[in-house]
């Protein structure tokens, strides 16, 4: 088996989803978390300019969503056939689409401009959520086909981070398909081991 080695900030965020397919996968890997002040001197040394970034063999590769779809095909959890591949890519998209909305609120510093975002949030993070979790109520648990696929553990992984934009709060509380995916994912074997032994952060 290759050497798999995930550099990182200390959190979960954009980590995580990497970490929970190594950890559903059996797979083992370094997971390296570098103190926040080691970052300009990490940055270059990095693909792109950010993290994750992970190490194969000693080759360097960035970019959270296909390096989890890299290894989403080593668990086996992309879908039965192109179609659900591909509705499986379109979820983590729509997933990452709700992160960008909520990220534009948390990181903006013009309280002006944060308080158009927050209300941008209000309008639209709603109708997301809405149509996840129909989407999981119409997929027999699931978002797609009726089975565990990466999307849902990218979903999971993400729950943290997503809530800590969120102003800290739970942010699937009002939709029932979405907590009792939350509940499926976190009580798989390799992921409560995973969740249970892994840093803490709060984010
Ligand atoms: N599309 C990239 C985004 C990566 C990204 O935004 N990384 C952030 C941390 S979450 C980063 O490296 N920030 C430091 C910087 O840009 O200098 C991915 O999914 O991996």
């Amino acid at each position: 088996m290759p050497s798999y080695k995930l550099t990182y900030f200390p959190v979960k965020a954009l980590g995580e989803p990497i970490r929970f397919l190594f950890s559903y996968a059996g797979i083992p890997f370094e997971d390296v978390r570098f103190d926040r002040e080691d970052w300009p001197k990490i940055k270059p040394t990095t693909p792109y300019g950010q993290v994750p970034m992970l190490e194969v063999d000693g080759k360097k590769v960035a970019q959270s969503t296909a390096i989890c779809r890299y290894l989403a095909k080593k668990a086996g959890l992309v879908g039965k056939d192109d179609w659900e591949a591909l509705e499986i890519d379109a979820t983590v998209d729509t997933i990452h689409d709700l992160r960008a909305r909520l990220a534009a609120f948390h990181y903006e510093e013009d309280p002006n401009t944060k308080a158009a975002k927050e209300k941008v949030v209000e309008e639209q993070v709603p109708p997301y959520l809405e149509r996840l979790d129909a989407q999981v109520a119409k997929n027999g648990g699931y978002f797609v086909g009726g089975a565990l696929s990466w999307a849902d553990l990218l979903f999971v992984s993400l729950l943290d981070y997503l809530n800590f934009m969120n102003k800290k709060t739970d942010l699937i509380e009002k939709y029932e398909n979405l907590k009792q995916l939350r509940d499926k994912v976190l009580a798989l074997p390799a992921i409560k081991t995973w969740v249970e032994s892994r840093p803490e952060s709060e984010c």
